[in-house]
């Protein structure tokens, strides 16, 4: 395999680093382009790896190449994401430093993939016998029933993840995997009720119409037609079902089985998701403001699947009751409540039915020895959106990427100050713009967005939508980051409605709908639909639901306290690693092999700061190589080194640079490495080599030549 700096020439820079001009866009971008169109889609920023997405199979992940990567030095292969694992794995295993990987980038851009191969590595590397079998079989398996249950065909990427994912994998002292622990986030349920035009709901629906027995289906009482099901029929018509629909729900059925889901908590499962099937059917109609049933039957058939009571569940689809501190008072529903209420029970039971997933895998995961174990986690989570309609979800999203992206800072900048301390180099501050400041408009106590926006949501009275732009506008309009409506903004062209806010944030400006904010947030369920299901006997149901019921006697957190929450806890579990960064981009709009579209590359460079990445990373010293392997290359190039050095390699190098003649500026000697600042400096030594190498070739040349 070539190394690093010899494949340097051929396709691009393998390392953006080593662009003469560190600050010029378009050189970057070329740089990226020239190798895409090459195949070659990994190009490293000092140790984070670019993604691009080739959308096609490329002949790079196969057992060969694993074993190309096994326990190489990560300059001397060209990037890789096995180069990123094969790193984290060794230090986690040689330095006991626990890792994660953190895989950042826009729908479509590769993030799950990339996900996916980081497994395939640490699968083919370690060991193959009894129980570890066993656990990487589980965790292998356990990426298809998440997405089954939690992926959905989207606008933008077939096999959308519609959840964030923290992995786990944990490993004895020996360095093999003996379990593993899954973290979800924010699923995107909305798309149980509704779906775009073009997009579909999430796969296991389909998967279980087209890929389900008949005996299965009859017992579920479900036809093999998707047009029968109102939530099924919104977006994609023409290809409701997909080729794969099939072949994954056998998939889906034997990974449950390995994952040793009993087949009672199987059939439980889509007892469910039928029910929500049918729940979508439930009309209304409406007799002097009361919603009607159209079709009773309807919700007789869910309560069988259910086994929940019949008639609870028929009030609790077109009556409310309220509990006062005097009273408890019954109001019957009109037929907006009633259909929101449907959509809400939906909504909330495929939502549960979820987490409730991802923590049986959990427990399917759990280690059998409970000793301390080190951990690499991986984190595959939506990247930051704009959108022409920016909502509640987007605020979510690109809350979350604002934390990750304080992360990188605090962690980039942290690890380059700890490798100059441990070498004894002197440390530069670096400059760079640091978005706390934008973490705080939305997080902090008392004064932050979130807490503007459960303070509404908790007020009594008619707390709505446009009283909570209201009180947000009154309050954040002084930060230099939020801009309501009313506020003059002749630095941005569009123009604002009256229900919408705008966040600058670190990676654009988004603006926001107010629309269903309160809504979103409060993400109440009545208290009727919640006693219905409640009285069922499905076990997962039950477990489901009288849990929550359990730990909610008083109100539970609105739905942004919950996320953010979340996100400080995940923030806790990462400070405290070692990060590795895979940065994923997508060429294209069209999922398309071959086209790189330059303008859409860019939006997803200033969104993922690869700009500002590049420039921490080069305001320090662009270039570090061991004394050993900088020796080792370079030693024809002063005569005290060639053809061998005899003393140690730091000595050695001291003389190259000397015949270099390398000024004092350009480089600094640590204990175990040299750091070159600039890349030319690199590039001059690069040349004289390939010049001294010429000659030495010459000359052996020529001297065969006059030996024959
Ligand atoms: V989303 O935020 O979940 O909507 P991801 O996860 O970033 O998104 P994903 O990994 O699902 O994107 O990749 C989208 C599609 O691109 C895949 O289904 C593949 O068809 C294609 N892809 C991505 N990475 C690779 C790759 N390394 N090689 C080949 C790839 N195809
Ligand atoms: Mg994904």
């Amino acid at each position: 395999m070539e190394s690093h700096l010899e494949h340097r020439d051929r396709v691009g820079v393998q390392d953006a680093v080593l662009l003469e001009d560190y600050t010029n866009e378009k050189a970057f971008i070329e740089n990226l382009q020239k190798r895409f169109n090459e195949d070659v889609i990994y190009t490293y920023i000092g140790p984070v790896l670019i993604s691009v997405n080739p959308y096609k199979e490329l002949n790079i992940y196969s057992p060969q190449d694993v074993k190309g990567y096994e326990n190489k030095h990560f300059f001397e292969v060209p990037p890789h994401v096995f180069a990123i694992t094969d790193t984290a794995y060794r230090s986690l295993h040689e330095e006991h430093r626990e890792q994660c990987i953190l895989i950042s980038g826009e729908s479509g851009s590769g993030k799950t993939e990339a996900s996916k191969k980081v497994l395939q590595y640490i699968a083919e590397v370690t060991e193959r016998k009894g129980e570890i079998e066993t656990i990487r079989d589980k965790l292998l398996v356990s990426n298809p029933v998440l997405e089954a249950f939690g992926n959905a065909k989207t606008n933008r990427n077939d096999n959308s993840s519609r959840f964030g994912k923290f992995m786990d994998i944990q490993f004895n002292f020996e360095g093999s995997p003996v379990g593993g622990n899954i973290l979800n986030y924010l699923l995107e349920k909305s798309r149980v009720i509704s779906q775009s035009p073009g997009e579909r709901n999430f796969h296991i629906f389909y998967q279980l119409l087209d890929g389900g027995t008949d005996e299965q289906l009859n017992k579920l009482n479900l036809k093999k037609d998707f047009n029968s099901y109102y939530y099924l029929s919104h977006g994609d018509k023409a290809h409701n079902f997909k080729r794969e629909d099939k072949k994954n729900f056998r998939e889906v059925e034997s990974a449950l089985s390995t994952l040793e889901f009993t087949p009672q908590e199987q059939d439980d499962i889509f007892f469910i998701i039928s029910a929500i099937l049918h729940l979508g059917n439930v009309g209304f109609t409406e007799a002097e403001n009361k919603a009607v049933i159209v079709k009773p039957e309807l919700v007789d058939n869910i309560a069988n699947l259910l086994n929940c009571d019949r008639e609870k569940l028929r009030l609790s689809l077109t009556q409310r009751t309220i509990e006062t501190i005097r009273d408890v008072v019954t109001t019957p529903l009109d037929r907006e409540l009633a259909v929101y209420a449907r959509d809400a029970l939906a909504k909330a039971v495929y939502d549960r039915l979820f987490t409730w997933l991802v923590k049986r895998i959990n427990s399917s995961l759990q280690p059998s020895d409970a000793r301390r174990n080190s951990v690499i986690g991986i984190l595959d989570i939506y990247g930051f959106e704009i959108f022409e309609k920016n909502s509640f979800e987007q605020l979510c999203i690109n809350f979350c990427n604002e934390k990750l992206q304080q992360l990188f800072i605090e962690l980039t900048l942290r690890s380059e100050q700890e490798e100059y301390e441990k070498e004894g180099i002197q440390w530069e501050m670096i400059p760079y713009f640091d978005n706390k400041i934008i973490c705080d408009l939305i997080e902090e106590k008392h004064k932050g967005l979130i807490a503007f926006m459960d303070e509404e949501c908790l007020r009594p009275g008619d707390p709505n939508d446009i009283t909570l732009l209201a009180k947000l506008d009154k309050n954040l309009s002084y930060h230099e980051h939020y801009i309501s409506h009313k506020k003059a903004d002749f630095r941005l062209q569009k123009v604002m409605g009256r229900d919408e806010f705008r966040l600058i944030h670190y990676a654009g400006v988004v603006t926001y709908n107010i629309k269903s904010f309160i809504e979103k947030n409060n993400d109440l369920l009545f208290r009727d639909l919640r006693e219905a299901m409640c009285s069922s006997t499905n076990t997962v149901l039950q477990s489901i639901f009288l849990e929550s019921e359990q730990r909610s006697k008083k109100r539970p957190d609105t739905a942004i306290t919950q996320f953010k929450n979340s996100l400080n806890n995940l923030m806790n579990i990462l400070k405290d690693k070692e990060p590795s960064y895979i940065r994923c981009i997508k060429p294209n709009d069209t999922k398309s092999p071959g086209i790189f579209d330059e303008e859409i590359v860019r939006h997803q460079i200033k969104y993922l700061g690869l700009m500002e990445n590049l420039r921490v990373r080069r305001a320090g010293f662009a270039y570090r190589r061991t004394y050993e392997l900088f020796l080792k290359r370079y030693k024809s190039l002063a005569p005290e080194t060639w053809p061998h050095f005899p003393g140690n390699a730091k000595d050695g190098v001291q003389h190259l640079v000397c015949a270099l003649g390398y000024e004092a500026k350009e480089y600094q000697m640590g204990r175990t490495k040299i750091f070159i600042r600039h890349p030319q400096t690199l590039f001059r030594t690069e040349d004289a080599f390939q010049l001294k190498k010429n000659d030495i070739a010459s000359i052996i040349q020529a001297h065969w030549k006059g030996c024959l």
